[in-house]
């Protein structure tokens, strides 16, 4: 006789534990002890056990949605310049007049914790109704020390209290703040210097990100970043060729880099560097879609060498003001030609390898955390298929039931 904590029945299962296919088990079952998946399996193989069985009542059960990129914590929102945009003013002219990244820069370090916690709150739960049970939140509309890590405290403060699986990115250089104007080598070493260092030693930070972009920093800066990052064991990640090409994902590879997010400007050259290095190329959507973009990533080639790719919500107040993962993995279809098993490998296995996580996290699979979402949908497709809606059922994170 087993001993589990809890066993669950009455669904089929979308399991994710490999890169060919769904990984489908009908009428399935899954027994959970100490968060953790302990067995899955088709229900008439479930060993004999004793513990409380609950009875989902139909639907499909996915891993928990993974949001492998985001920057949820913000003071402030920018529908005014959103407002701008539609008026023809482009992303690129309003951060160099002083508006974009850096106007939520004075927001946010004008918030409280309490304030930060708040909103955020509100933005982490609407993610978390349409399936999200693990997500990566950024740094980087602080720019100095404090403000960097009050960003992050407020993070890992969201984990703890709405029980979600929360992976913190240091984004120090995500934007050059207004007191380093004409000077961002200055910038970069108050990075690596003061905030990556301290970051580290608080252990507010699980990696370190970078934006690489004209509007931002160079690759010799970013490298100097990661440079800091790996002196302090912090894995890398960055933003790079959304804007430009300026060869940041050859380095991010280079650097073992667990991602390199947004890539509509990939080069061949560093599309091979990542399949080498294993690179997660994690795409971005909502940013696509809201700045109006033309150019397409790669995706074509990005399959054919076998790069993993995830797909997260880049949530932000600029560029990705999104809330639902799902919408993403419908635009990851409909607007970069994923199919749907591809959106939803995105969202479960390959976001948890873009977090480090590829061996706990984002497949149902036992000795796996058992996060879990039940689906009220006859086939795993309509996850992409229905824009909005409420097609969550019930979902368990570490087996807790809810
Ligand atoms: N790329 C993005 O998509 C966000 N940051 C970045 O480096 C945008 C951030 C913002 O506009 O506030
Ligand atoms: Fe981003």
């Amino acid at each position: 006789m087993q001993t589990y904590d809890r066993v669950f029945t009455g669904f089929h299962a979308a399991a994710m534990a490999t890169n060919e296919d769904y990984g489908v088990i009908e009428n399935a079952a899954i027994a959970v002890s100490n968060g953790v998946i302990a067995w899955i399996g088709p229900a008439v193989d479930l060993p004999q056990h004793s513990a409380k069985v609950i009875d989902l009542g139909g639907g499909w059960v996915t891993p928990g949605l993974i949001d492998c990129h985001t920057h949820l914590v913000f003071g402030g929102d920018r529908s005014k310049e959103y407002e701008m945009r539609l008026q023809g003013e482009s992303y690129e002219a309003i951060a160099k007049a002083g508006g974009g990244i850096v106007s939520t820069v004075t927001d946010t370090r004008n918030a409280t914790e309490q304030e930060l916690f708040g909103s955020a709150k509100k933005r982490l739960q609407a993610l978390m109704a349409d399936g999200v049970t693990c997500v990566e939140i950024k740094s980087g509309y602080g720019l100095d020390r404090a403000n960097e890590e009050k960003m992050l405290r407020v993070a890992r403060k969201l984990g703890v209290e709405l029980a979600v699986t929360m992976r913190t990115t240091c984004l120090a250089a995500h934007a050059l703040p207004p007191e380093y104007q004409g000077d961002s080598d200055a910038y970069i070493d108050l990075v690596c210097n003061d905030i990556i260092p301290s970051m580290a030693q608080a252990g507010l930070a699980d990696a370190v990100d970078g934006f690489c972009e004209g509007i931002a920093f160079s690759v010799d800066q970013i490298e100097r970043v990661f440079q800091t990052a790996q002196a302090h064991n912090l894995p890398v990640k960055l933003h790079a060729e959304q804007l430009s090409d300026l060869g940041g994902s050859g380095l991010a590879a280079k650097y073992n880099a667990l991602s390199s997010d947004h890539l509509e400007y990939l080069s061949d050259e560093d599309a091979v560097a990542m399949a080498k290095a294993g690179t997660v190329a994690v795409i971005l959507p909502g940013a696509f879609f809201c700045l109006k973009e033309t150019k397409l990533p790669p995706i074509e080639r990005l399959r054919e060498l076998g790069v993993p790719m995830a797909v997260a919500s880049d949530a932000n107040p600029g560029s990705a003001p999104v809330l639902s993962l799902r919408l993403m993995m419908s635009m990851a279809c409909t607007l970069f030609g994923l199919t749907p098993l591809e959106a939803l490998q995105g969202v479960t296995r390959h976001g948890a390898r873009a977090l480090g996580l590829g061996h706990s996290h984002g497949q149902l699979k036992t000795g796996f955390a058992a996060d879990f979402v039940c689906w009220d949908v006859q086939k795993p497709a309509e996850l992409c298929y229905w824009l909005g809606g409420q097609l969550v059922k019930h979902r368990a994170i570490a087996g807790e039931f809810s």
